[in-house]
């Protein structure tokens, strides 16, 4: 054995034994600036281009050999050391809350909560689905062709080509809960009056959108309904869930590919004590209106797509998003903070876990 095979053998052995102070002391005498490795490259610089010729492929090789064995003892120490964390910091998820940690009910889930109270009491029952699609019925079902803009890449999150279910469609992460409604149409035959809340996915992100956010649809379908349903249930949802009575809607025409006709829903707002609140007169001096819902008439297209009759079944449908329902009522004005995870902002807007919204002690109290 020559000299570098030597070396490289006995570096190899004691890296095999070092921890992790010692491998770092290994790394520094051996590849560090002066290391013992180092040197013997920097003696190739002297050498004549034959003599070079003949040394440098042995001293590389020794350094390789020597860097590969570094990497590869401190990804195990790093493996045994999780390891050891895992086996040690284990919690004991059943262990009772102590005094003063209590956690917090997250806004969004407060108004989850509240929303699913005041629709169970308009006859609504709660409608959920899979978050991990598939084209047809977050799309196809929904009047929504290849072309529409909303499947473009950039609004949705596709998984791979390959990944499709056993009809050969597409997988994605839904972009909104509009397929849970198809599902509910597919499966129960009409009358049918659901909510359906959940996150939904779309490639988006800036202080008002976030790449997952949640969203809540409803969905009516019965014989004979009509617009007047659409805007009694969203003016009585409106006025239960900011607890008000001095509120205001307005309907503009507006587009869907899954209603027709479609109309945007406009709340009135005054500005009380420097904050935007919804209610009050919308046509005063310090009053606006602000778009709070989309809505419309299920386009007989989808009620043909699930197979009904759509000269027997008509429906309205409408959504909205959650987080910004929340945001209006308790006054956040960074959606991106909802999904921090900070226990500052939790401990002041979360809510007590016993604060259960009821209609009868207030849904937002
Ligand atoms: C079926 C038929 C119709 C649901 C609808 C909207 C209008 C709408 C957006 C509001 C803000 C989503 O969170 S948001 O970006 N939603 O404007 N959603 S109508 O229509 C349906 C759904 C399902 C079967």
């Amino acid at each position: 054995m020559d000299g570098l095979d030597q070396q490289q053998a006995e570096l190899l052995a004691r890296i095999a034994e070092a921890d992790a102070n010692a491998l770092e002391a290994i790394r520094v005498g051996a590849l560090g600036k002066s290391g013992t490795v180092t040197l013997l490259l920097k003696t190739l610089g002297g050498m004549s281009p034959d003599e070079r010729q003949a040394q440098a492929p042995a001293i590389q090789g020794l350094r390789t050999a020597v860097a590969d064995a570094i990497a590869a003892r401190k990804a195990a120490l790093d493996a045994t050391a999780l390891e050891a964390r895992l086996v040690d910091e284990r919690l004991d998820m059943t262990l009772p809350v102590g005094i003063g940690a209590e956690g917090s009910v997250h806004p969004v889930s407060q108004v989850m909560d509240e929303l699913a109270e005041i629709f169970a009491d308009l006859g609504f029952a709660v409608a959920t689905g899979p978050e991990i699609e598939d084209d047809w019925h977050n799309f196809t079902a929904l009047n929504i062709p290849e072309t529409h803009p909303a499947r473009a890449m950039h609004d949705t999150f596709y998984f791979g080509e390959g990944d499709r279910d056993g009809e050969g469609r597409r997988m994605l992460l839904r972009t909104h809960t509009s397929p849970v409604q198809i599902r509910t149409m597919t499966q129960t035959p009409p009358p049918i009056r659901i909510i359906a809340p959940g996150r939904v996915y779309r490639s988006d992100s800036d202080a008002t959108h976030t790449p997952m956010f949640h969203q809540i649809e409803g969905l009516v379908i019965d014989r004979d309904i009509h617009l007047g349903h659409l805007r009694w249930t969203l003016e009585t949802f409106l006025k239960a869930f900011f607890e008000r009575d001095d509120i205001v809607l307005r309907l503009r025409p507006s587009y869907f590919p899954f209603t027709e006709p479609s109309v945007e829903v406009d709340v009135g707002y005054t500005v009380e004590k420097g904050r935007r609140v919804i209610g009050g007169d919308p046509t005063g001096p310090n009053g606006g209106w602000m778009e709070v819902l989309g809505s419309g008439m299920v386009h007989p297209k989808v009620i043909a797509a699930v197979g009904l009759d759509p000269a027997e079944w008509q429906g309205f449908a409408f959504g909205t998003g959650v987080d910004r329902l929340a945001m209006l009522k308790y006054g956040m004005d960074d959606l991106r903070a909802f999904f921090d995870g900070d226990l500052r902002w939790l401990r002041h807007y979360g809510f007590r876990a016993l604060d259960v919204p009821t209609l009868s002690g207030g849904v937002g109290a």
